[in-house]
């Protein structure tokens, strides 16, 4: 094939990624705004390299032209998670999307591969618009904690150096890390309301924080100039305090201030 057939085939499988990455981003951030811990900790996407595509052909014998109906995952998204709970959370988040059909699911926690490797895997359907009209490609969802990922990311690696030859002592190396990676996310599983709360409060806090800054950044434009140092200096006294009740409530009353100023500038206006 022409390189620039390859470049045009996978052209909608680019926008495909930027535009999942972009969503599956969005979801941690309207999470975050909300104060609320969210499931998915980082995104990253790939459009699988040229080699790789006609590597699995040749492995699974796929004719060229049933490339895109068989290589499902020349889209890819790897969407990674803090605990092996939140892994469901995500999958249920997909399930329920409208943008996303899905087509197959494999659940290598349940049913864990022979070489130790865990992981969701989701086949969807996704809808893209190129210059030649809408396109129907399929992607593949990674879904897999930190822990998960770092083994998989060490093990693709060694896969790649012995060419799908590993010498036995790797092999058992291997499917000994493994069973780290399982305690170490049973150990994480059993603090993550500890560790959730935790995150949840630096998260309130920071969303708290800005909301205090734009308050003391509009007084200024409205209010006497000492006034707002007065305020700014008893912000950074309880921000000191590290006592989110005590932000919480110099939030509230910032907001009756403001409010106060708000009603006098419509009174004014009248
Ligand atoms: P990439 O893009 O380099 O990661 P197959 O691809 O033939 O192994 P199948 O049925 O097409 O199998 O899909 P499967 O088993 O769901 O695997 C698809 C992808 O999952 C792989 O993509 C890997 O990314 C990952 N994966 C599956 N098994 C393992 C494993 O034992 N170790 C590691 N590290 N990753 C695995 P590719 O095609 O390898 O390409």
């Amino acid at each position: 094939m022409e390189i620039q057939l390859w470049r045009s085939i996978l052209c909608p499988y680019e926008l495909a990624v930027k535009e999942l990455t972009v969503k599956f981003e969005h979801i941690i951030n309207e999470h975050k705004q909300n104060d609320l811990y969210s499931p998915i900790e980082q995104v990253r996407g790939r459009v699988k390299s040229v080699s790789s595509i006609l590597e699995k052909m040749q492995r699974k014998n796929i004719p060229m032209e049933r490339m895109e109906e068989e290589v499902e995952d020349i889209a890819g998204v790897r969407i990674i998670c803090q605990f092996e709970e939140d892994i469901e959370t995500v999958a249920s988040i997909i399930q329920k999307r409208t943008d996303m059909v899905i087509k197959s699911e494999k659940n290598y926690l349940k049913h864990i591969k022979q070489s130790g490797y865990r992981s969701y895997h989701l086949i969807i359907y996704y809808m893209v618009e190129t210059i030649e009209g809408p396109k129907r490609i399929q992607a593949e969802i990674q879904i897999r904690t930190m822990a998960m990922n770092f083994w998989a990311t060490i093990e693709h690696s060694l896969q790649y150096k012995y060419k799908g030859d590993m010498p036995p002592h790797v092999t058992e190396r291997l499917s000994k890390a493994a069973d780290a990676i399982i305690s170490l996310d049973r150990e994480m599983s059993s603090v993550r309301n500890e560790i959730m709360d935790a995150q949840n409060s630096s998260q309130m806090q920071s969303n708290l924080v800005k909301d205090i800054l734009s308050n003391i950044e509009n007084l200024y434009k409205v209010s006497n100039k000492r006034e707002v140092m007065k305020i700014q200096d008893e912000f950074l006294r309880v921000f000191r305090t590290k006592d989110l009740q005590q932000l919480e409530r110099f939030h509230r009353q910032l907001d009756i201030i403001a409010e106060g100023y708000r009603a006098q500038a419509v009174y004014h206006n009248m």
